[in-house]
């Protein structure tokens, strides 16, 4: 269990300091009667309102997903259909967010890959990005590779180029990316690739956790297949070994998209997939994309 402390104010303010990870959280309106809290046994409502104070403070102390849908506004150069597809802007109801309003991913290391594709070599996770799209200037991409590290899939992550993704395969094991922020956030934006037998949208399901300062899992959420909403975004990906679709001239996936909302701020998100025998987890190797709201615009800029 997380431990806490309470402090209380020695005054007639009426409230309460948790002492959290995220920082001091002021609870207020506990109904406690100066500077000390009610005496159960002569007071039949003590009870009752210990317990409200106690929901309202489990709901302050433990952060939450929230999923959310949104739209994704991209443009290419027009230099091919396998070359850079350049995130533009993200809207959420009436709420935009442009590039500057966003930042990708500043840091990434690789926690546990124990896949082995023992036809092409290399773990489960890769870094792929468009087929053409280093020949294309629109964009920055990451490396192509089937044997990436953590600033590889930090190359991957750290543009707005929609091709440029962790790929993962789908071999058995677990592929978790620990991937960081400049600053903290609570809005988080999610793409993922199909494949030839889901074109239009996400395949694959990814445990998304969020960390504290310390590291500690403060929430988590699966992002499950069925929770990405079409984009009609497609893209192409290569890895340095092969390449989606498979074949030139296939009808490349298409992307699925969702955000996640969390109820505190947070710099690092531990993105975990698995990959079990029959009857076990199977998550089917996410390739995906995440980008971030800028702090300063999580929480206004509706108009
Ligand atoms: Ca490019
Ligand atoms: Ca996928
Ligand atoms: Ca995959």
């Amino acid at each position: 269990m997380k431990q806490h402390t309470l402090f209380v104010h020695t005054s007639f303010v009426h409230t309460v300091l948790v002492h959290a990870s995220t920082g001091f959280i002021a609870l207020s309106a506990l109904g406690l009667t100066g500077c000390v809290g009610p005496d159960p046994l002569s007071n039949p409502l003590a009870g009752e309102e210990i317990g409200q104070a106690e929901q309202e403070f489990r709901r302050q102390r433990d952060p939450e997903f929230t999923v959310f849908s949104f739209s994704s506004y991209v443009s290419r150069s027009g230099e091919g259909p396998a070359g850079d597809v350049r995130l533009d802007s993200v809207t959420r109801g009436e709420t935009t967010w442009s590039q500057n309003d966003l930042q990708t991913v500043d840091g990434a290391r690789i926690l546990v890959d124990d896949g082995v594709d023992e036809a092409r070599g290399g773990h489960n996770l890769a870094s792929g990005r468009g087929i053409d799209s280093e020949l294309d200037g629109w964009e920055d991409e990451g490396p192509a590779t089937i044997t990436p590290d953590g600033d590889d899939l930090a190359g991957s992550l750290g543009n707005f180029n929609l091709t440029s993704i962790v790929v993962t395969r789908e071999n058995l094991g677990t592929a978790s990316l620990e991937v960081r922020f400049e600053q903290e956030a609570d809005t988080f934006f999610f793409w993922e690739r199909g494949n030839a037998a889901s074109l239009t949208t996400a395949n694959s399901d990814l445990l998304v956790e969020a960390l504290d300062g310390r590291g500690r899992v403060i929430a988590s959420h699966k992002l499950l297949r069925s929770e990405y909403a079409p984009t009609g975004i497609a893209i192409t990906t290569w890895n340095g070994s092969f390449a989606s679709p498979s074949t030139p001239g296939g009808t490349p996936p298409q992307l699925g998209a969702v955000g996640l909302a969390l109820s505190t701020k947070v710099s690092r998100l531990r993105l975990t997939s698995v990959q079990e025998a029959a009857g076990g987890t199977i998550d089917d190797g996410p390739d995906y994309k995440v980008i971030a709201a800028a702090p300063a615009r999580s929480h206004r800029h509706s108009h």
